[in-house]
């Protein structure tokens, strides 16, 4: 296991990122918080620099060429992203986060929502798909039920009694922030579609870091944001089936979502930009399009091989020590969560930050599925496509240090 070989240039990859040559406390910089937020290769960096160096306009308003050359950033980058996940032009809208497209969705559908309608979600869920969809259901009399979730995964025994007729929207993540669990989405789409129901899939923690084709899966709508895939923060993806998203009204009105504006009406705009009032994330836009060249150059499945290679290797070097509980099932992304002995996963944190290394600890806004385990925190280590094994036994000694200062 020692002499693992890895499935891409981690050097290499490594001289792209700025940031990983800093030091904290001291010490060389162990980033293991890619699943909140990834860091950004300089070509992201570039991209947004030179967009606001040579092209900075607003879009879809002048006929002048800086406002020419913006657009065209901007557009290229809906065309790149639709690429990347088998989507078509109209079916890629940008908002500010996965959040803010979970919301749109759930905003926008609410509006045919009914009293006894049910919406079905899962235990396992990040608050951003799960807020939503209980607050509309409380407002609209809808029943929000939730799919059983075991560290092993999801229960779909449980999911197939949950879908009903009386189902109409159905709000899974794809693979969990917390256990690393890859939900099997297009299984669960298929039940739902056979109801009746639409499905939305959580992509946040699967589109960066694995092949994801929403045609393959078959869902309605998929979530991302761009922050986690190496590009910048305040870009939010939602992919939406463009015969349903015609058919639903706007989330939120004003310039550039209009085609014609009288003082008592107003005529929508065509796809996607219905769903994209008020100026947008230009430089956003440009930053995210170079960092979908980086993911596409380097090769998602790649990608997964060396995350995988990483969480084996960590689950591995951690699972050995006796008093490391490490969360969730064999099969996952490239995340470990775990505790150490009786110590507080803040406490772990901190002791790490001393070493250099960043790791994210709390309830990781999954509070049910933490309530499930039967914990209030855990501290998370996640793996990108910069991460090498070497972190990973800096990471193991770093805890050898924790368990002393805590005996
Ligand atoms: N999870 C984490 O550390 P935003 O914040 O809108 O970009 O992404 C929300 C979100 C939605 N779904 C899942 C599965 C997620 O993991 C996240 C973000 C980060 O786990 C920050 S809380």
């Amino acid at each position: 296991m020692d002499a693992i070989t890895l499935a891409i240039n981690t050097e290499s990859i490594r001289k792209d990122f700025p940031i990983l040559r800093r030091t904290i406390n001291g010490k060389q910089l162990v980033y293991l918080d890619s699943a909140a937020t990834s860091q950004k290769p300089r070509q992201v960096i570039d991209a947004i620099k030179s967009h606001y160096e040579n092209s900075n306009a607003n879009v879809h308003r002048g006929v002048h060429t800086l406002s020419q050359e913006a657009t065209e950033t901007y557009e290229a980058a809906h065309e790149k992203c639709a690429q990347f996940i088998n989507a078509g032009f109209d079916e890629i809208i940008f908002t500010k986060n996965a959040t803010e497209s979970i919301n749109l969705v759930a905003y926008s559908l609410s509006h045919s929502l009914k009293k006894g309608d049910e919406i079905l979600s899962t235990e396992m869920e990040h608050h951003s798909n799960l807020v939503p969809w209980q607050q509309i259901a409380l407002a609209k009399g809808a029943k929000i039920k939730f799919a059983k979730a075991t560290e092993e995964g999801l229960d779909l025994e449980d999911v197939k009694k949950k879908i009903t007729k009386k189902t109409r929207i159905v709000a899974v993540t794809h693979a969990s922030n917390v256990l690393g669990t890859i939900n099997p989405v297009k299984e669960i789409g298929e039940l739902a579609h056979s109801k009746g129901a639409v499905m939305l899939v959580d992509g946040a923690q699967s589109v960066p870091h694995m092949p994801v084709d929403v045609k393959e899966i078959g869902c309605d709508f998929m979530a991302f944001s761009a922050h986690k895939m190496l590009g910048p923060d305040g870009l939010g993806i939602l992919f939406g089936k463009s015969e349903l998203l015609k058919n639903m009204p706007p989330f939120l009105f004003g310039g550039d979502m209009i085609r014609e504006v009288k003082l008592d009406t107003t005529r929508f705009n065509s796809l996607p930009w219905k769903f994209e009032a008020g100026t947008p994330n230009v430089a956003g836009a440009a930053g995210f399009s170079a960092a979908i060249d980086y993911l596409a150059s380097v090769g998602m499945d790649n990608i997964r091989e060396h995350e995988k290679q990483l969480t084996a290797y960590c689950m591995k070097r951690l699972g050995s020590e006796t008093d490391v509980k490490i969360y969730g099932p064999r099969k996952r992304t490239g995340l470990v969560s775990f505790n150490l002995g009786k110590i507080h996963a803040h406490d772990t944190a901190a002791l790490l930050d001393q070493e250099g290394i960043e790791v994210r600890a709390g309830h990781h806004c999954a509070m049910p599925l933490a309530e499930k385990l039967g914990i209030t925190a855990s501290v998370r280590a996640s793996f990108y496509l910069y991460n090498k094994k070497q972190e990973i036994d800096l990471l193991a000694s770093a805890l050898e240090k924790a368990r002393s200062v805590f005996k």
